[in-house]
């Protein structure tokens, strides 16, 4: 019996039909095996995805500091996502909102008249109190249930109080995962924020203007790469939306380049933006000391620009200096070391290569709520069949902005990038970084989690806050790959060196040596019973 075949072994046969699409063996490294994922969980098992209104709000919207996002509906929702997402804001303009947790708090009685006067209060009570540069409201299960007109108080509130207020229909139960969300959100930031300033484009040939899409500041990840970038001689127009503003992303339209960070959370975007401004995107990686090489020179070649391929390669020497002894160390206690990685989108292909910068191979991976292109590649989108669940999530279209254009890239330069393996309007999946007999899972639970562990003994395990200690209780250690437990930031040169230290500690940790309780090997009880010894 193979790996694959282990997992799935005591499944009941209606488990067994749908689960086995979803997990696969790589027969030969880097080559793509078909995965079904994008699809309903089946109900019972214990699995790690969250909803859509946690991808719209928690995921997309919440990061933005100067903006009132309010979470329409019972207190619980707001409560998950306050801040247990470690998405790091700081305003020197004193509007940073994200420490705060904004909800209509609705009890039986809204639930049963109605909720859209307490809505139209709170945003009224947001706007006068903080002041907001704009509101935007989530909406949540039991609204789309009781079917409040979100939107029409949106329109009624923007009228009143003079500022921008964007509903969201992202009820939990809209789509199979948090990346229905995200797709809403996008589709929202598309239609009314991003460019809504309309400043012309930049005239002047020398400007290196950059947006980072798809980075949400997890653990200061987002400054890292910004204060990397800047050094290099980079403008960061925008970011979406880590630390993110609603001011800045207005002026988004502006930028020569977006750089595509998490391709599943913002591929929408990117798209959007290329059609409506003729902006292109790459997809890039800042996690890993090797993948940060290759994404800043790939941006250096994009620009074309001598003086900043230079202040690249000047940059890269002394951030690696800074970190050389450091790396040397870890990589000496890290090397052969395996492990498995679970986590929602991206990350668990961006933390493969981080992780073989320290010698650490990656042998189990998987992801909450990918696409079929986030595991195999862009270039099976064509073939990807839309569900009913797909179908639900409105789909806009944009059109080029004559006003707002930008100048393309020249056609053969774009081919020279492209055959370069430059990921310019293009992202390659996790599977071609991955080796053989490696087991990836989609929409992994607890039991095919136990399996693997149980299968490939890994010498640590990343994940989420809903197996970590399910996973520790098994005696491997398990550090987070979402919130970096109190940790990060992780992106970059200096982040791969906090990073490697914290899988150091978790895996040299002494506590491994004592999984096995002393009664089990030695008896603990001792005495006299009547005139015998024990
Ligand atoms: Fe993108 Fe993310 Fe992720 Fe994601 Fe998430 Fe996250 Fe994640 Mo948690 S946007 S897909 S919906 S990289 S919140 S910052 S850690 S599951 S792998
Ligand atoms: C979410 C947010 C989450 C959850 C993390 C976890 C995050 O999906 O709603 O399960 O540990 O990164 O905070 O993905």
């Amino acid at each position: 019996m193979d790996a694959r075949e282990a997992v799935l072994d005591k499944y009941s046969g209606r488990v067994f039909k749908n689960r086995k699409d979803h997990i696969v063996e790589l027969d030969e490294a880097g080559v793509p095996k078909e995965i079904a994922s994008n699809s309903r969980s089946v109900p019972g098992l214990m699995i790690n995805r969250g909803c859509c209104y946690a991808g719209c709000k928690g995921v997309v919207l919440g990061p933005l500091r100067d903006t009132v996002v309010i979470t329409h509906g019972p207190i619980g929702c707001g409560y998950y996502t306050w801040g247990t997402r470690r998405n790091k804001a700081d305003a020197p303009d004193g509007r940073n909102f994200i420490q705060y947790s904004f909800s209509t708090d609705m009890q039986e009685t809204d639930i049963v008249f109605g909720g859209m006067k307490k809505l139209h209060q709170a945003i009224k009570e947001a706007v006068e109190i903080f002041q907001p540069k704009a509101v935007m409201i989530c909406s949540t299960c039991p609204i789309g249930l009781i079917g409040d007109d979100i939107n029409a108080v949106a329109a009624t509130a923007e009228k009143e109080f003079g500022i921008t207020c964007i509903a969201y229909s992202c009820e939990g139960y809209k789509g199979v995962s948090q990346s229905a969300g995200h797709h809403i959100a996008n589709n929202g930031l598309m239609k009314r924020v991003i460019g809504s300033a309309k400043d012309e484009i930049p005239k002047e040939k020398k400007t290196f203007r950059l947006n980072i899409l798809g980075e949400y500041n997890i653990g200061g990840d987002g400054w890292e790469q910004e204060r990397i970038l800047k050094k290099i001689g980079y403008e960061v127009v925008a970011v979406l939306t880590g630390d993110g503003s609603y001011e800045a992303l207005t002026h988004a339209h502006t930028a020569n380049l977006n750089l595509v960070q998490c391709h599943r959370s913002i591929n929408y975007i990117a798209e959007m933006m290329k059609t409506k401004y003729n902006i292109d995107w790459i997809k890039v990686n800042f996690i890993g000391i090797d993948e940060t090489i290759r994404t800043l020179r790939e941006i250096a070649d994009y620009f074309d620009d001598e003086t900043i391929k230079k202040r690249t390669e000047e940059v890269i020497a002394e951030e690696l200096e800074e970190i050389a002894e450091e790396r040397e160390f870890y990589r000496n206690k890290l090397t052969g070391k395996t492990a498995g990685i679970f986590v929602g989108g991206s990350r668990s292909h961006h933390y493969q290569h981080l992780l073989m910068d320290f010698g650490v191979k990656t042998v189990i991976a998987g992801y909450e709520f990918a696409h079929r292109d986030d595991y195999e590649g862009r270039e099976v989108i064509p073939d990807i069949k839309l569900d009913a669940d797909s179908k639900n999530i409105e789909q806009i279209t944009v059109e080029p902005d004559q006003q707002l254009f930008h100048v393309a890239l020249d056609k053969a330069r774009f081919d020279e990038l492209r055959k370069k393996n430059v990921e310019l309007e293009y992202y390659k999946g996790m599977f071609k970084d991955m080796g053989d007999g490696t087991i990836t899972i989609d929409d992994f639970n607890h039991y095919e989690t136990e399996k693997v562990l149980e299968i490939f003994k890994p010498d640590i395990f990343y994940s989420g806050i809903k197996d970590k200690y399910m996973i520790m209780k098994k005696g491997v250690p398990s550090n987070q790959l979402h919130s970096y437990d109190y940790s990060g930031p992780y992106a970059c040169f200096k982040g791969s060196i906090t990073f490697a230290r914290n899988t150091y500690l978790s895996i040299s940790t002494p506590a491994w040596n004592m999984m096995t309780p002393p009664w089990r090997t030695k008896s603990t009880l001792e005495g006299t019973l009547g005139d015998e010894n024990y």
